[in-house]
C-alpha cells in the first residue's frame, strides 16, 4: 500500500507543498536528462549518415545521366529509337519527351521519321486490299509470288497515302491454304530499301522466320528470295515485313494468311477478315504511325480503307458470320459490335474450346493479336462494328472515321 502522507512527489503532487513539488522536478531533470544524452547522440548520428548518404546519391546520380544520354545516341536501335530523337533535358542530361517535338539527332532514327516515299511510287491499280492471292502448283508445291513496292493508296475519298506494299494493295494479297499443304514463296523486293517477310504464327522451319541478320541475309532491292514451308497449324495468321518493321509494317507491309484446317469443319455462311492499323498524315505526306510522342496516328484503317470507305459486311438474318480481327497496327483497339454478342471461337488462330468462349461485345486486339468472333445474325439492321477509343473513329479528328463498319442484316 502507499502512505499518502509520505513525501512522494508521483502521489503526493501537488498537494505536499511548493518544496516537494520543486525538488522532485529538478531530480527527475537532472534524471531524464543524463538518460536523453545517449538518445540524441544516437540521432545525431543516424541523421548524418542519412545526410551523407543522400548527398553521394545525387553526386552520382549527375555523373551516371550524361553516360546514359551519351550511350542512346551512339548505342543500340533500341534506345536510338526511343532516346536519341527526343529533346534532351540538358540541366539533367535525362532523355524527356516533349509532346510534338521530336529531334531526330542520329540518321537511322531521323530514317525511321522520314515521310514513306520512294524513287518508283507508282499510283493504285486495285481498290480493295486482302484479297485472295492466285498461285501455281509446281510438283504439289502451291507456288505464290509476291512483290514489295511502294504505291499510292487511298484510303478514304480524297485521301491517299503513300504505302509500301505487296502486288499493289494494303492489305496485300491474302494467302489462303489448307492445313499440310506446301508452299513456296517468291519475294521481290521493288523497294529502296531492304526488306524480309515474317509469318507471323505460322510453325515454319527456323531458317523461314524471316528475320534479318538472324534467320536470313536482307533481301536487297532488286532481289528476289524464297520461303517454302508445310503450312501448320490451321488459323487466323499474317504475313508481314520483319526488316525496320516499325517502318515497313505502318507503311503498309503486311496481309493475312488463312490456313483452313485440314479436317473440314462446318464453315461460316459468312468469312470476313479484318486488319486494323493506323496511318499519320502531315503536310501532304505520310509517316509511319507509332505511339511515340509526335509520330501518333491521325488516321485510322480496317483492311486499308478508313470510315466510310470501309467495306459493309452483308449478312442475311439466321445466318453464321466469323470476322478475323487482326491487330497489324501499333495501338490497341477494343473492337465493339452493337446489337450482336459474339463468342471468341479462336485465339492467335488457334480455337477456343466451346465451353471456354466468352460471350462477349467488346474485344481488345492489341498489336500482334488475333481473335476470331462469331456470332448469328438474329436482328435485321445496320449495326456498327467500331473501335472503341473514339479518337480512333475519326479521320483529322473529325467524327465519324476511321475503325468504324456497318454489318448490315437484312431479311432476306
Ligand atoms: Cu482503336
Amino acid at each position: 500500500m502507499v502512505d499518502l502522507n509520505k513525501p512522494n512527489c508521483l502521489l503526493s503532487y501537488p498537494h505536499n507543498g511548493a518544496n516537494v513539488y520543486h525538488k522532485c522536478h529538478i531530480y527527475f531533470f537532472i534524471f531524464y536528462s543524463l538518460n536523453l544524452i545517449p538518445i540524441v547522440m544516437k540521432r545525431l548520428v543516424y541523421l548524418t549518415l542519412i545526410s551523407i548518404s543522400l548527398i553521394l546519391s545525387a553526386c552520382s546520380g549527375q555523373r551516371t545521366s550524361p553516360t546514359i544520354a551519351a550511350e542512346d545516341s551512339t548505342g543500340s536501335a533500341g534506345s536510338q529509337t526511343d532516346a536519341g530523337n527526343m529533346e534532351t533535358n540538358s540541366a539533367s542530361g535525362a532523355a524527356t519527351p516533349t509532346p510534338g517535338s521530336m529531334m531526330p539527332t542520329n540518321p537511322e532514327a531521323a530514317h525511321m521519321m522520314e515521310p514513306i516515299g520512294g524513287s518508283n511510287v507508282a499510283p493504285a491499280t486495285e481498290s480493295q486490299g486482302g484479297q485472295p492471292l492466285a498461285y501455281r502448283e509446281e510438283d504439289g508445291v502451291k507456288v505464290f509470288e509476291l512483290t514489295a513496292k511502294a504505291v499510292q493508296w487511298p484510303i478514304l475519298d480524297g485521301v491517299t497515302v503513300t504505302a509500301w506494299s505487296y502486288n499493289g494493295t494494303v492489305p496485300g494479297p491474302m494467302i489462303r491454304v489448307t492445313e499440310g499443304e506446301k508452299v513456296r514463296i517468291l519475294v521481290k523486293n521493288e523497294l529502296d530499301d531492304p526488306t524480309t517477310i515474317h509469318w507471323h504464327g505460322v510453325e515454319v522451319p527456323n531458317a523461314m522466320d524471316g528475320v534479318p541478320d538472324v534467320t536470313q541475309a536482307p533481301i536487297q532491292p532488286g532481289e528476289t528470295f524464297t520461303y517454302e514451308f508445310i503450312a501448320k497449324p490451321a488459323g487466323t495468321f499474317m504475313y508481314h515485313s520483319h526488316f525496320e518493321g516499325d517502318l515497313q509494317v505502318s507503311a503498309g507491309l503486311y496481309a493475312p494468311f488463312i490456313i483452313d484446317p485440314k479436317e473440314p469443319v462446318l464453315p461460316p455462311d459468312i468469312d470476313v477478315t479484318l486488319m486494323i492499323s493506323e496511318w499519320l498524315i502531315r503536310d501532304g505526306q505520310t509517316y509511319a504511325a507509332m505511339p511515340m510522342s509526335g509520330m501518333e496516328p491521325n488516321y485510322f484503317t480496317l483492311n486499308g480503307k478508313a470510315f466510310p470507305t470501309t467495306e459493309t459486311i452483308n449478312v442475311k438474318k439466321g445466318e453464321r458470320v466469323r470476322i478475323r480481327l487482326i491487330g497489324i497496327g501499333q495501338f490497341i483497339h477494343p473492337m465493339h459490335l452493337h446489337g450482336l454478342p459474339f463468342k471468341i471461337v479462336a485465339t492467335d488462330g488457334h480455337p477456343v474450346p466451346e465451353a471456354a468462349q466468352l460471350t462477349k461485345d467488346t474485344v481488345s486486339v492489341a498489336p500482334g493479336e488475333r481473335y476470331d468472333i462469331e456470332f448469328v445474325a438474329t436482328e435485321p439492321g445496320q449495326w456498327m462494328l467500331h473501335c472503341h477509343i473514339l479518337h480512333h473513329t475519326t479521320n483529322e479528328n473529325v467524327e465519324p472515321g476511321g475503325l468504324m463498319l456497318v454489318v448490315n442484316v437484312t431479311e432476306s
